[in-house]
């Protein structure tokens, strides 16, 4: 069975988890905290098996791999029904730009050990990290509603079905709204992730149902 080293609240295992239970896939789930003891991504144990000491990380047979981006290409390569990449290189090209928008340009700014850097070595306050937050997701955000808006008609982020670009936008708004952004400002997308949250293996994957889930 596929194993999945995650953490309930990462935006980054969240993406993998839908993409793993999108295709229907069996996988089991090892939970590593990324706040006790200092952080579990950065134990012995753990740095061993991924020097990057970040979630996820997936093990399936003898294929190791970190980086979301990289795990869910290899996912629909591998395990290629229902497809997660159009085939057609435009409509693909326009799924993995909007994915990157997210996975490349707003996540790293609000990942934990940045906000940790922030606070610990620049003496960053806690209201001042807040706007920090809000700054980047809102720019990220406010570019993906101008371009979702252009293309009003569809349930998913692009067309019928979800794609890669779902699976990075559901965890992304799941974080807005945790680090209370003004929500309001991106109905179109709003819309979308409520659509995709219909669906039972977006629901399984979220943070709340998660074995690791803290109340
Ligand atoms: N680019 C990586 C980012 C992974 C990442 O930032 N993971 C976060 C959780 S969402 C993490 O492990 N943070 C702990 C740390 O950086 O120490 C990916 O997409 O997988």
């Amino acid at each position: 069975m596929l194993k999945l080293y995650s953490y309930w609240r990462s935006s980054a295992s969240y993406r993998v988890r839908i993409a793993l239970d999108l295709k229907g896939l069996d996988y089991e789930i090892v939970p590593i905290h990324l706040l006790r003891d200092g952080g579990e991504q950065h134990s012995d144990a753990y740095r061993a098996l991924n020097p990057q000491q970040r979630v996820p990380f997936l093990i399936d047979g003898d294929v190791r791999l970190g980086q979301s981006l990289a795990i869910l290409d290899y996912l629909d390569a591998r395990y290629p029904q229902p497809r997660l990449m159009p085939a057609d290189a435009r409509a693909r090209v326009e799924v993995l730009a909007f994915a990157q928008a997210i996975i490349a340009d707003v996540q790293p700014l609000q990942n934990t050990a940045t906000l940790d850097y922030l606070r610990d070595v620049l003496k960053i306050d806690e209201a001042q990290r807040g706007e920090w937050l809000r700054h980047f997701i809102d720019r990220g955000l406010s570019a993906l509603e101008t371009e979702t808006a252009a293309r009003p008609g569809t349930p998913f982020a692009f067309g019928e079905a979800p794609t890669l670009a779902d699976c990075a936008l559901v965890p992304q708004m799941f974080a807005a709204q945790r680090f209370g952004c003004d929500m309001q400002r991106y109905p179109r997308l709003v819309r979308i992730a409520g659509h995709c949250n219909t669906l039972p293996a977006f629901q399984r994957a979220h943070p709340a149902r998660q074995p690791d889930a803290e109340r």
